[in-house]
């Protein structure tokens, strides 16, 4: 295992020190990053002592440290995990040989937009959920959100290390242009949709964690797999703490549908109105905000047909996530893959991709069936309660904003319908601003150690074996 050096002023398991002109660049922009943290992050929170977890280490066994942090002074550090000895490329035109250390030059811009897109993720989410700390549910939850913040922003620095140490001058301008982009900013917005969307609820909240980590899930499993021996090093490691940013997700969604269910029996009635008079969540109003992340999330992937796709698979960029144990074919130089496209008279039609080119949608296809998961058990929840309602995904084909689907007005179930349908239905599954100023009045913060907000259920368990009542976030 790589030592972690927690005296430098930046903990690292990169040998930070014997390179000066590194460390120097990144000491330059740690100040900028704590002013970004300051004002974009959850800045009304800076003096309240947080139990959080510190990478302190890359081994399966014992990379974490639990303790009580202040927030700006949480050691976000540069981790990569350890090398494979003898590592080759495994997929497209290279296969089978060694892989990089360095970022060969022709494939240096295809390289820099790929990471820029990577990190620009990063701090968007933490600026999406700059206030969502002043309505939380319990001191566990708010605990979550402070946690999932701080490693959002060490994953910008894991990928702000890979831009200033193997891309130059162009890599630290870069580095400089994420902290000024900003979510939902009218002049310099986030690179991806989804990331300008605002999250000022927690139920949005636990459905981005469910919907949008899962992608970055996705995207980092495929960067994982990357020739470019850093950046996949880098990207296995942030897979580790990503794991806990989807608990977070499954279980806010679970434990919402485990307390309306408990409402629904109490009451001894399933109607939406029943169920908000007792200040929880009905199911219909679950499923319209599922409707939102999930199909926000879709265009993540990007198009269906992409000759950037393409582009990096062929390359060696980019491949599957699990390349190695879960596909036979590494090549795919003449392989097809059937894709679903409108067929411009207002209907559905098939048609035949190379490979190369509809990686987007292989890798959108896997995370829809990652996604089904959790629902199945929510169902499963409700099933067994006795209650005739099952959540679902809609199609891939529902309100996209990319690829061959994009601005075609279907419905959930992704059959095209008019536009004046389409208008006329959207209330029924997106959330409406009745829906969302009904939320927001659930947004009451409940603070005392192992209280809960009515809305949601409490968790099974506390974090790292401490009790439900233990002071998550001291407050004073
Ligand atoms: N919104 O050929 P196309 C995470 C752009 S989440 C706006 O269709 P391509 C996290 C695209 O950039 C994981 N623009 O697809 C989660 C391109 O623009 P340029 C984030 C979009 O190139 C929660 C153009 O459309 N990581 O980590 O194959 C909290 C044509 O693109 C969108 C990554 O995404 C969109 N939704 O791109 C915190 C991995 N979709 O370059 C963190 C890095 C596409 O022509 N990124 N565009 O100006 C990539 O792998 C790829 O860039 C994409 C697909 C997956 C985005």
């Amino acid at each position: 295992m790589s030592a972690i050096d927690y005296f430098e002023k930046i903990p690292n398991n990169v040998d930070l020190a014997n390179d000066k002109t590194l460390q120097r660049a990144l000491e330059h922009w740690q100040p900028r990053f704590l002013d970004w943290w300051r004002e974009m992050g959850p800045n009304d929170f800076a003096s309240v002592d947080v139990y959080l977890r510190t990478a302190v280490g890359v081994d399966a066994q014992g990379w974490a440290h639990y303790g009580t942090v202040k927030m700006p002074e949480y050691r976000w550090g540069i981790f990569l995990a350890d090398p494979i000895a003898d590592r080759a490329i495994g997929f497209g035109d290279s296969f089978g040989q060694p892989v990089w250390q360095q970022v060969p030059g022709e494939f240096r811009s295809q390289f820099r937009r790929l990471i820029v897109t990577q990190g620009d993720t990063e701090p968007a989410s933490v600026e999406q959920q700059h206030r969502l700390g002043h309505t939380c549910p319990s001191l566990y939850d708010l605990r979550n959100l402070f946690q999932i913040n701080v490693e959002e922003g060490r994953h910008l620095w894991a990928m702000v290390y890979i831009l200033h140490a193997y891309f130059g001058r162009d890599g630290r301008e870069e580095a400089e242009e994420l902290l000024a982009r900003h979510s939902g900013d009218v002049d310099k917005p986030r690179i991806l949709g989804t990331f300008n969307e605002p999250i000022e609820d927690w139920l949005s909240f636990f459905c981005f964690c469910y919907f949008t980590d899962r992608d970055g899930k996705f995207q980092l499993k495929s960067l994982a797999e990357s020739s470019f021996d850093p950046l996949a090093r880098t990207c296995r490691f942030m897979l580790t703490e990503e794991a806990h940013h989807m608990f977070v997700g499954e279980t806010g969604l679970g434990r919402i549908v485990r307390r309306t269910l408990e409402v629904m029996k109490q009451t001894g009635s399933d109607g939406p109105e029943a169920v908000r008079r007792q200040g929880a969540v009905d199911l219909p109003l679950l499923q319209r905000y599922l409707n939102f992340w999930f199909s926000s999330s879709l265009d993540l992937f990007g198009s269906e047909v992409s000759s950037n796709a393409a582009t990096t698979f062929a390359n060696g960029i980019k491949g599957r996530p699990d390349e190695t144990t879960q596909y036979q074919d590494h090549v795919c130089a003449d392989s097809t893959f059937e894709i679903e496209v409108p067929d411009g008279k207002g209907g559905v039609m098939k048609d035949t991709s190379p490979m190369r080119n509809a990686m987007n949608e292989v890798l959108r296809d896997a995370y829809i069936r990652d996604c089904e998961i959790g629902l199945r058990r929510w169902n499963m929840q409700i099933k067994r309660a006795g209650h005739n309602f099952e959540l679902k995904l809609p199609s891939s084909r529902f309100r996209r904003a990319i690829g061959a689907w994009a601005n075609i007005p279907t419905d959930l179930e992704g059959h095209p319908v008019s536009r004046e349908e389409h208008d006329r239905r959207m209330p029924g599954w997106l959330p409406s601003a009745s829906d969302r100023d009904y939320v927001k009045s659930l947004m009451q913060r409940v603070v005392e150690p192992g209280k809960m907000a009515a809305w949601i259920a409490p968790p099974e368990r506390g974090i790292n074996n401490l009790s439900l009542d233990y002071e998550y976030v001291r407050l004073d």
